[in-house]
């Protein structure tokens, strides 16, 4: 039998449903996932084990990287994100290029093609979202048409990341084009992010949902807490906005956005760390956080790691093993 394996970078604009896929094919919630775009901030790995089974030729391991979307950076956090992306891709195996077929195919497309054939990476063309499609299945057929003419892409597979439609198509794929190869990483490891930042990617979810316009973009949480115990788990995070309306909006009339915030960000960090969870949430103005450099570069986790090795922060707390296979859910 043989063992494949490999890093697969999944790569799109915003909103194309690059998260969605990582947790769909992982089967647990590793990406925040929302209906804004530019959601992903930071690379973020999935490992995923294809174990050996009857009637297949191949196991593996799969080391999927999500990435933010592929835009044209104006600000420092911008410009970050897109070095995330780079990160993703240099050093990958394949490339998950996912389209949402949704969308009328437009000029910004162009970037995202143009940096995955400089990379020279292999790549399958992901068509997403064809559960929106319904009745009209019809118009796939062109847009597959489309898309072989006029590009080398070694699969184009439409998918639903949503419904996970056609993704045991698409992971037998992946597993099969993966080169013969050594087994990464622990095989009851999920993902390298610690818990303690996939716990302030919750907080930001919330935000992300609650608000709107300029006010999910313009915020980051930062856990300044993080206290695992048997039972309880404490947490104090700082959600920063750049502007005092922003800040009065995050919190409320009489602090019920925060309070809303709190309590649906609590309970899903409940499910991740397994424990009843207390949460203390403040909110702070940072003016023009976007466009500081040192401040971006201090919000990427791999950089606060570093910090609490240091201790910096006033409780260094490891913030947990990094994410372990629970018992998967399905
Ligand atoms: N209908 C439909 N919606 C989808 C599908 N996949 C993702 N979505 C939705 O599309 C939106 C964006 O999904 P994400 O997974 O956050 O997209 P992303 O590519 O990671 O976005 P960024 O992180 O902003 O780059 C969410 O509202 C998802 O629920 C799909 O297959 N069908
Ligand atoms: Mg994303």
């Amino acid at each position: 039998m043989a063992f494949h394996s490999g890093f697969v970078c999944i790569l799109g604009r915003p909103n194309a449903g690059k998260s969605t896929l990582l947790n769909a094919l992982v089967g647990e919630k590793l990406a925040i996932v929302s209906p804004k775009p530019q959601t992903t901030r930071n690379r973020i790995l999935g490992i995923l084990q294809v174990p050996a089974q009857a009637g297949k030729k191949i196991s593996g391991q799969v080391i999927l990287v999500d990435t933010p979307g592929v835009h044209r950076p104006d600000t420092s956090l911008g410009r970050k994100m897109m070095a995330e992306v780079q990160e993703g891709l240099e050093g990958s195996d394949l490339v998950l290029l996912m389209m949402d077929v949704t969308r009328k195919p437009d000029q910004a497309d162009q970037m995202v093609f143009d940096l995955v054939a400089r990379s020279k990476t292999p790549t399958f063309l992901l068509l997403n979202k064809i559960d929106q499609f319904r009745g009209e299945k019809g118009k796939l057929l062109p847009l597959i048409e489309q898309y072989s003419q006029n590009r080398s892409f070694a699969e184009i597979i439409p998918i639903s990341a949503r419904k996970r439609d056609g993704l045991e198509v698409l992971l037998e794929k992946i597993v099969a084009f993966l080169p013969v190869g050594p087994v990464y990483f622990p095989d009851d490891q999920l993902t390298d992010q610690p818990t303690r930042f996939m716990a302030a990617e919750m907080i930001r979810e919330q935000v992300l949902l609650a608000t709107k316009e300029e006010v999910p973009h313009a915020t980051t949480v930062i856990v300044e807490q993080f206290e695992e115990g048997q039972r309880l788990t404490r947490i104090a995070a700082v959600i920063y906005c750049e502007r005092q309306g922003q800040k009065a909006i995050l919190v409320g009339k009489g602090g019920q956005m925060l309070k809303k915030i709190g309590t649906d960000a609590r309970k899903r960090i409940e499910e991740l760390v397994g424990t009843k969870v207390f949460l203390e949430l403040f909110v702070k103005v940072r003016e023009g956080w976007r466009e500081s450099p040192e401040f971006v570069e201090d919000l990427d986790w791999r950089r606060q790691l570093e910090h609490l090795a240091d201790g910096k922060f006033a409780i260094a707390q490891s913030g947990g093993a990094t994410g372990k296979r629970r018992g998967r859910a399905s």
